[in-house]
């Protein structure tokens, strides 16, 4: 059966018109450009239908999907500490996957401040910058800018690039508990059920099993939200701004916060009561690579791992 494209198609073809060939009942269709003179040109694209571009996505997304069900850890939130954090951690050979409620990746960090969007990084930060390919200027001495989008884009394609997957569009609701109340993983749900209202969706979620999670969630510190509601742990809520504190504050306080959870970002500066830092970013950066180092050396993987007396003698330190 052929099918041709209605007459004013040719001329969106540029004098050719359009042909679809190929039988509709169970035939994939091979698609053709014929000109006027009924000569074949060669069409752009290699033939694909819809059934099979339907069971591509299907396919990818579900062997993704169950692959990461379980994984060594599960990173919350992808802004810069989250994605700095599941960077190095890939680069690391850990199986790391970055959970993200909004479709775009990036969290804070395509905007510098006031929705004005160039990012500014205090020495030593920028040497990540170097590290992702990203270029910048020196504005003055030891603090440097360069464009969000270009800083951020190059970030999302460095985590990527190392190997750590990003499910996006997908929300974390609560913990996994395991035994003595460590956390073993994540409860997870599509960000659109949890915009409807319960009577409309209740549509339960999944879980993902983890050895280690990582609050990257900022300033809400969902992670340690979901304990802090049980009476596990305590938020203390971030406090006023001192950029020159709080970017050493966040990234000497990034660590085990909780059996089986690291906090990083600006779910450091909320858990720990810190000043927060408002538009600069290399602590972030900085606090995202602190929390990988912590967990390589959680997960014993080329870091020596802390006594479990330093570790406890170091969580309490940080709460008082
Ligand atoms: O807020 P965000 O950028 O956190 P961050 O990495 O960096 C903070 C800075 O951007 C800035 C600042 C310091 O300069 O003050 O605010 O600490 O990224 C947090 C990410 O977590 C996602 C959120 O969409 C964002 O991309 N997130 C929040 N809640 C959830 C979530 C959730 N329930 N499930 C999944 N992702």
């Amino acid at each position: 059966m052929t099918l041709t494209a209605p007459s004013e198609a040719a001329e969106v073809y540029g004098g050719a018109t359009p042909r679809h060939h190929g039988r509709q009942d169970n035939v994939i269709y091979a698609a053709r450009l014929e000109n006027r003179s009924g000569s074949v040109i060669m069409p752009i694209f290699q033939p694909a239908s819809e059934a099979e571009v339907t069971r591509a996505i299907l396919k990818g997304f579900t062997r993704d999907l169950e692959r990461y069900a379980e994984s060594e850890v599960v990173v919350v939130g992808g802004g810069p500490s989250g994605l700095m954090a599941a960077r190095d951690l890939a680069k690391a050979g850990v199986e790391v996957v970055v959970i993200e409620r909004n479709n775009y990746i990036g969290g804070g960090f395509w905007i510098g401040g006031f929705l004005m969007n160039t990012i500014t990084l205090r020495a030593p930060a920028q040497k990540v910058l170097d590290e992702i390919g990203c270029p910048y200027e020196e504005y003055s001495k030891n603090l440097f800018v360069t464009p969000g989008p270009h800083a951020c884009s190059k970030l999302i394609a460095a985590t990527m690039d190392a190997g750590a997957r990003i499910q996006n569009m997908t929300s974390f609701e609560d913990v996994v508990i395991r035994e003595e109340n460590r956390v073993g993983g994540v409860v997870i749900n599509w960000t659109p059920v949890q915009a409807l209202p319960h009577e409309i969706t209740c549509v339960d979620p999944i879980a993902l099993e983890s050895d280690l999670v990582i609050d990257a969630t900022g300033h809400d510190a969902l992670v340690i939200q979901s304990l802090e509601k049980r009476g596990l742990a305590k938020r203390i809520g971030e406090g006023g701004m001192w950029i020159e504190r709080s970017e050493d504050a966040v990234v000497e306080h990034t660590g085990l916060a909780y059996p089986g959870v690291i906090v990083a970002g600006m779910a450091v500066c909320s858990t720990y009561g810190l000043p927060r830092m408002g538009p600069t970013f290399g602590g972030m950066l900085l606090s995202g690579r602190r929390a990988a180092e912590e967990a390589l050396r959680q997960l014993n993987k080329g870091v020596p791992a802390a006594k479990p007396s330093e570790t406890k003698s170091k969580a309490i330190a940080r709460k008082r």
